[in-house]
């Protein structure tokens, strides 16, 4: 890895979001995940290396030390905060792909959950893939998922999860959807949903990541 990507991770990791930020004490006056994201774009480092090599396994550096103990939800916090600052200078490149429009996906983060990088990362991806994209944010109900659908009628329907705890809610959601709109798509992904979950839930899809999100679309469009 480069060491522009090296520092990037750990700008990430550290939650160290730019330059004029002066969390963490330690790296005050340094530049941050925002400006070091810039210089790896000008010097041709491509966004998907910044993503797969930099960006996600900070996140998951950032989950194992959560899970250890190791540091609290404002450190989590601020590791999100850094991410999403690296992704505003990514985001054009995954817009910039195609402007005919393929058909229309609606997104959402589940009931309950309020983590929103993931989900944010795969509407972005569809929608550089050529998708209208109709977000419907965090903490979504099934209500409001089912409303998004009856306004947009035809379009695929995506559900977010992170948390072992709102993938019953996920499975709720999808219940409702498949009884009100029998020939709806839907699909689901999050780190805690498998393919065997989305069997079992009888969504239609499921992938660990946006390029197979973005792949299955290809199929029907
Ligand atoms: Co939270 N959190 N968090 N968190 N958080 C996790 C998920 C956790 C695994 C950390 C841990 O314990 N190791 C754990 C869940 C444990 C479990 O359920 N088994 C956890 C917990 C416990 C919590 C709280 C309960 C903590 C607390 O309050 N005590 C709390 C819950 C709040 C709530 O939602 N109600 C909480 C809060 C937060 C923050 C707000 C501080 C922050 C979120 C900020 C934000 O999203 N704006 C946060 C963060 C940052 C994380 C970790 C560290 C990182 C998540 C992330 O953004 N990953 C996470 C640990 C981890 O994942 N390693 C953790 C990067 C992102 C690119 O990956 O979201 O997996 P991911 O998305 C991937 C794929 O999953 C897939 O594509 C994406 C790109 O590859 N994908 C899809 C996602 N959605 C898809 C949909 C698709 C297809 C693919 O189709 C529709």
């Amino acid at each position: 890895m480069t060491e522009l990507l090296e520092r990037i991770s750990t700008c990430v990791e550290f939650g160290k979001v730019d330059i004029k930020s002066p969390y963490p004490p330690a790296m005050k006056d340094q530049e941050g995940a925002f400006e070091l994201t810039r210089h790896a774009l000008d010097d041709g480092i491509s966004p998907d290396e910044i993503l797969e090599e930099a960006l996600i396994p900070a996140m998951s550096r950032v989950g194992q030390k959560f899970s250890r103990n190791e540091i609290f939800v404002p450190q989590m916090l601020m590791a999100a905060k850094a991410m999403s600052s690296s992704m505003s200078h990514i985001k054009p490149y995954y817009l910039s792909g195609e402007t005919k429009r393929r058909g229309t996906f609606i997104i959402g983060t589940v009931k309950g959950d309020l983590h929103d990088i993931g989900k944010n990362l795969v509407g972005m991806m569809i929608e550089g893939g050529g998708w209208e994209i109709i977000d419907l944010g965090v903490d979504v109900s099934t209500e409001k998922f089912i409303e998004a659908a009856e306004k947009h009628p035809g379009a695929v329907i995506g559900l977010s999860a992170l948390l072992t705890t709102t993938m019953e809610n996920m499975r709720k959601s999808v219940a409702e959807l498949r009884q009100r709109f029998p020939g709806l798509k839907i699909f689901v992904g999050g780190a805690p949903v498998t393919a065997e979950f989305c069997r079992k839930i009888g969504a239609d899809f499921y992938s660990p990541d946006p390029q197979g999100a973005v792949e299955y679309l290809k199929t029907l469009a």
